[in-house]
Order: structure tokens, then sequence, then C-alpha cells
């Protein structure tokens, strides 16, 4: 069913505890853990406890918890103290995703280029 937890997803075992994360924020709807292999000093993912593959799909099926996403983005910039920062949704294997649960990358803690590679 629609945003029910996938066997074979990476991000809903750790939504479930199934597989450790450094948690930097939890709230009712969305997690919040550093990325294993950051590309930035602060690089957090942001995800919705919920499981939908990408934060399109979130965002038709259930507008409020893409915007729980996005509000807890900034918190970790906020936290991080950071004055600019990046928020990424790479969508589709041709723009990077590799990991088929929604999540924002929020990165920041350095000068960065437009446009993206
Ligand atoms: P994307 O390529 O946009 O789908 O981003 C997936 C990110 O997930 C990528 O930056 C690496 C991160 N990642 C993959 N596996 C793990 C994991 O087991 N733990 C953590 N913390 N991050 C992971």
């Amino acid at each position: 069913m629609a945003g029910e937890p996938q066997d074979d997803c990476l991000f809903c075992k750790i939504v479930e505890g199934h597989i450790p994360a450094t948690i930097v924020r939890e709230t009712e709807t969305t997690v919040a853990f550093r990325d294993i292999n950051p590309q930035a000093p602060t690089h957090v993912l942001v995800i919705p406890k919920v499981h939908y593959e990408n934060a399109a799909v979130l965002a038709a099926a259930e507008p409020a918890i893409a915007a729980d996403v996005l509000r807890e983005a900034r918190a970790v910039a906020d936290e991080d103290k950071l004055e600019s920062y990046r928020i990424v949704f790479n969508t589709g294997s041709g723009a990077g995703q590799t990991v088929w649960h929604a999540h924002a990358h929020v990165l920041g803690g350095r000068g960065m280029q437009w446009p993206p590679g």
C-alpha cells in the first residue's frame, strides 16, 4: 500500500532502527541523519517516515509531509548555523538518485558552484 514500509528499502530500515544512522533530528513524520558519504561539511538527509519513491510522488500523495521535510531541512541548516545551503532532491537515476525513498539532501559549510555536475 502507498506509504507503507518496504522490506527492501534501506531508508525504511533506518526509520525502523534496523540499520544504524547518525540521527540529528526526528519528528513524528520525518528523520534527519548524516549522509554516509558526505559531500560537504554539513550533509544531512531528511526523509519522511512514510515510503514514497521520490519527493514528487511524496508531494502529490502527502503534501503536508512534504512540507515537513522542507521545514526540517531548514531546521538542520539553522542548527548547523549555515548562512547558505543547498537542498537537493535527486529525482530519477539520470539525476543521480540511488535510494528510492524520498529524501532531501541538505548541503552546506563550503562554497558551491552552479550549475551542479
Ligand atoms: P541519492 O543519490 O540522491 O539517492 O542519495 C542517496 C544518499 O544516501 C547518498 O548520498 C548516500 C546515502 N546513503 C546510502 N546508503 C546510506 C546508509 O546506509 N546510511 C546513510 N547514512 N546514508 C546512506
